[in-house]
């Protein structure tokens, strides 16, 4: 594998599948095709956002991200973070929830919301789980592991760095994910094992729901299956430990992330079957989300607001003393603070009475609205006239921008 070696310039799609895709009844040439999407091949969230443009036969031209392109996406988005999305217009993406919904103004169909606004929101909000409450076990079994942590290590220096440096530089990397993401953000040793052990609670969910469908909502791929897509794909079935566990307790989730990733509409039925999370197998997954992921995000969001830069967690099933305050994620709960307000009542008291048996759903709204203060910044696609360039200080040309 070389540096510079992996920059395919093939767009990923099928000519069949451009066609429909690019040339939809209004016959306007669309001014922002092809995209390149600037991406990392083992990136959670690069991976969570090829499935959803594969799926979709969005025409784009993958560009591996190395120092340089990292300092152009960083001089046109304001942060050193992939995917982001050029369009060939010279517009500007980033973030994959915005950009998602975005996509699906300009190619609704297939829809990756189901119509049901009760059944949207739902997936939205599991969307929202699998990229913040996923990430920290899929950190845990990517940078805790030896054997992972050099791999992994090495892999992302050969991207960045010349070929004398990648050792090191993969090592210090290494170091730096532990300190920001585990050991520095409240894992300890006498809560590693629970973070460990959150990937096997996911597992037996998803071999659970994917043994009654092919998605996790129905017939189709919702939010909610690039949701979990992110942390299940390019994290836990490719990385050397987690993926052999994958590949043994819950071959459903292997054949799935195949699926997904190769998976084109013609092969789908013309109609999406939604199914209504009422099974039993759903509770646990429930109960996770009202009991320790939204009020991570409401002790978070008070974090935010008291100016406290960490905060001691405490949920149902963890403790993560001393984690780090994110003002990105105060952000998420406002989104799904509005998600959830924009719902007709019915459909909100639909959402509320299957959330009741694990707790309800009040927490999401408990102390109201705490603002992140960056609710524009996720106005997409990027206004070039009113975006400045942004310089990087040191810190970040050297260590990069491990934060939102
Ligand atoms: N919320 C963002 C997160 C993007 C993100 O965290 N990207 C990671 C790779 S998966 C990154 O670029 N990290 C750069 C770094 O750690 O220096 C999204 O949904 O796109």
């Amino acid at each position: 594998m070389t540096r510079k070696g992996r920059q395919p310039s093939t767009p990923q799609v099928s000519n069949e599948q451009k066609k429909r895709r690019t040339m939809p009844e209004q016959q306007q040439p669309d001014p922002h095709v092809p995209y390149r999407v600037y991406k990392m091949d083992i990136s959670y969230f690069s991976g969570k956002f090829e499935a959803y443009l594969r799926y979709k036969g969005i025409p784009y031209t993958p560009v591996e991200t190395d120092a340089k392109v990292f300092k152009r996406v960083y001089a046109h988005t304001g942060i050193q973070k992939v995917p982001a999305v050029e369009t060939a217009d010279g517009k500007w993406l980033f973030d994959t929830t915005p950009m998602i919904r975005w996509f699906e103004t300009q190619y609704p169909e297939p829809p990756v919301l189901p119509s049901d606004p009760a059944l949207a929101f739902i997936a939205l909000l599991i969307e929202d789980y699998g990229d913040e409450w996923l990430w920290r076990p899929a950190m845990w079994w990517r940078w805790v592991p030896r054997v992972s942590r050099w791999a992994l290590g090495w892999r992302i220096a050969g991207a960045i760095v010349p070929a004398p440096f990648t050792r090191l530089y993969g090592w210090l990397f290494g170091q730096r994910q532990l300190r920001e993401w585990v050991w520095g953000d409240g894992v300890t040793h006498k809560n590693s094992d629970t973070v460990r052990d959150m990937l096997f609670r996911e597992l037996a969910f998803l071999e659970a729901v994917l043994s009654d469908q092919p998605f996790l909502l129905g017939s189709h791929p919702s939010v909610a299956d690039f949701g979990y897509f992110a942390s299940m794909f390019r994290h836990f079935g490719n990385d050397p430990d987690p993926a052999e566990v994958m590949r043994r307790q819950a071959p459903r989730t292997y054949e799935w992330l195949a699926r997904l990733w190769n998976l084109s509409i013609d092969r789908l039925p013309p109609d999406p079957e939604w199914v209504w999370p009422g099974a039993d197998y759903w509770r646990p997954l429930l109960n996770r989300i009202v009991k320790d992921y939204l009020p991570y995000l409401h002790q978070n969001a008070r974090a935010h607001h008291e100016g406290r830069k960490r905060f001691d967690y405490q949920g149902e099933t963890s403790r993560f003393p001393k984690t780090k305050t994110t003002t990105y994620r105060v952000w998420c709960r406002e989104v799904l603070q509005q998600r959830y307000s924009e719902m007709p009542v019915d459909a909100r008291k639909k959402v509320d009475d299957l959330f009741a048996g694990s707790g309800g759903l009040a927490i999401l709204f408990a102390d109201g609205v705490i603002a992140s203060g960056l609710a524009g910044r996720f106005q997409l696609p990027l206004d070039p006239n009113t975006a400045d360039p942004v310089k990087k200080s040191l810190k970040i040309a050297l260590f990069g921008q491990p934060r939102n």
